[in-house]
């Protein structure tokens, strides 16, 4: 199948750069957002997101004539919805005493009704977003047929999951393997040829279910290993033992490779998609709520450890470097950094926070320093909650003359092996019972 001209519905962390990879190889893009800023912030050649690369790509797209941005779809040859799919905040499921959160499919549904007066015979309409097993077949599809239209007959329909890691999107696009699940083998087809526009991955067809599955599987298995690496660093500190060390040594064996444990699991990928399981199917998705469960309580693990090396938390003032979900990258949804810092406050810290990547961020709870020496300046206490480059590379004599603070806590092993001693600090590290 030959495309000349799609329509993106959400231009965030996948929606821009896939338009933008799309533009750069000849096809007509029309990238549709519901937020004027973000509109009005890429028709002005900016973008509003950070990602390595991102704004020259964004840049040739729309100086080739191939990208441009609107508020609503029009009619393409294929339209693909790349648009969020977080939590309920404040609406929870209960299974058996146990209390979960469900998946907010707004944004699917109105990325879909928004298709609905566009949609034309033989026009292929992809979802990218992360969402529950069976969201093609059982939300997309009905609401596409309003069009009067039936899917696999009239148009095609396809679930492919985006699988790219933040930080290294536009390499990944093109790099990584890629999934198409077709509601027929038709619409996998179709699927197929419009994503070998740019990907040199294999792409690998299959049902559209499948594929849904596999996304959500894929971030499953990863929070789970990072919930086995956090209570091990639990039994650790009750053991006397330091974590990092016992996991270098265990990952010597040939089949073993054990995550990182840290402050715990943000972003909008893996603290959110096992969710969906444990949402659609309570009764079989015990493991995985429980490793949702240890990776949410991992910020009042870490508190547990501030509380540990200052005696009390009353009145201290705590400088928390990084606020980001993750190293070097600007995003701060759903990060466990944010939930350290809400904590420590609320149990009487004075907390002034810095995070490089957006130091003007405006958070609700959350006292922000414009610069490093700002929020370090008279601070009782360092805790280093992201493995920003910027802060690991700090060396005990610079920090010595920006900040009084004297003792440190890390909970990332990002200032270990410095000689913090000599230099005055007291370092507490997270994991680290010796
Ligand atoms: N983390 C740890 N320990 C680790 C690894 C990560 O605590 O050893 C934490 C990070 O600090 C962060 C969170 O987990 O808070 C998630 O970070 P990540 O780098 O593991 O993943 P994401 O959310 O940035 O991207 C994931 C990726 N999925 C997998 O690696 C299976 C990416 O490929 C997906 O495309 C992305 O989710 C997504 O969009 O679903």
């Amino acid at each position: 199948m030959k495309f000349n001209k799609i329509c993106i519905l959400g231009l965030g962390y996948i929606g821009l750069p896939t338009a933008s990879m799309f533009a750069t190889h000849g096809i007509k893009v029309v990238g549709v957002d519901t937020n004027p800023i973000i509109i009005e912030t890429i028709q002005a050649g900016r973008i509003h997101i950070h990602e390595p690369g991102l704004g020259e790509v964004v840049e040739a797209a729309v100086n080739s004539g191939n990208l441009s941005v609107a508020a609503q779809p029009e009619p393409a040859d294929a339209f693909l919805i790349a648009v969020p799919t977080p939590f309920y905040e404040h609406d929870f499921g209960q299974y058996d005493g146990q209390t979960y959160k469900k998946a907010d499919m707004r944004a699917v549904t109105s990325a879909t009704e928004a298709i609905v007066p566009h949609l034309r015979k033989g026009n292929l309409v992809v979802l990218e977003s992360t969402s529950p097993p069976r969201t093609t077949i059982d939300l997309v599809v009905p609401i596409l047929e309003r069009s009067g239209l039936k899917a696999g007959r009239d148009f095609f329909v396809a679930y492919s999951p985006e699988r790219v890691l933040p930080g290294q999107i536009l390499r990944e696009l093109i790099e990584n393997a890629r999934v198409i699940g077709g509601i027929d083998p038709e619409s996998a087809q179709a699927g197929h040829d419009l994503y070998a526009t740019f990907v040199k991955g294999e792409i690998h067809k299959t049902d559209a279910t499948t594929a849904e599955m596999v996304k959500i599987m894929e971030n499953t298995y990863r929070d789970i290993n990072i919930a086995v690496a956090n209570e091990f660093s639990r039994l650790a500190e009750r053991f006397g033992v330091d974590v990092w060390e016992a996991i270098q040594l265990s990952s010597l064996h040939p089949r073993v490779k054990i995550l990182k444990p840290g402050p715990g699991v943000g972003g909008h990928c893996i603290s959110v998609d096992p969710w969906f399981f444990v949402e659609c199917a309570p009764d079989l998705s015990k493991l995985i709520l429980r490793a949702r469960q240890v990776n949410d309580s991992q910020p009042e693990f870490v508190v547990e450890l501030v509380k540990k090396a200052l005696g009390s938390l009353t009145g201290k003032k705590i400088a928390a470097l990084g606020l980001a979900y993750k190293p070097d990258v600007d995003d701060l949804r759903e990060s466990p950094a944010v939930e350290v810092v809400h904590l420590l406050a609320k149990a009487g810290a004075a907390v002034k926070a810095f995070e490089p990547f957006k130091p003007e961020a405006a958070l609700p709870g959350v006292d922000a320093a414009l610069t490093l020496e700002l929020a370090l300046k008279d601070a009782d206490a360092v805790l280093l909650l992201v493995d920003h480059t910027e802060f690991r590379q700090l060396s005990p004599e610079t920090l010595k003359t920006i900040t009084p603070a004297r003792v440190l806590i890390d909970t990332v092993n990002g200032w270990e092996g410095k000689d913090w001693t000599s230099a005055g600090f007291k370092l507490f590290r997270l994991g680290v019972g010796k």
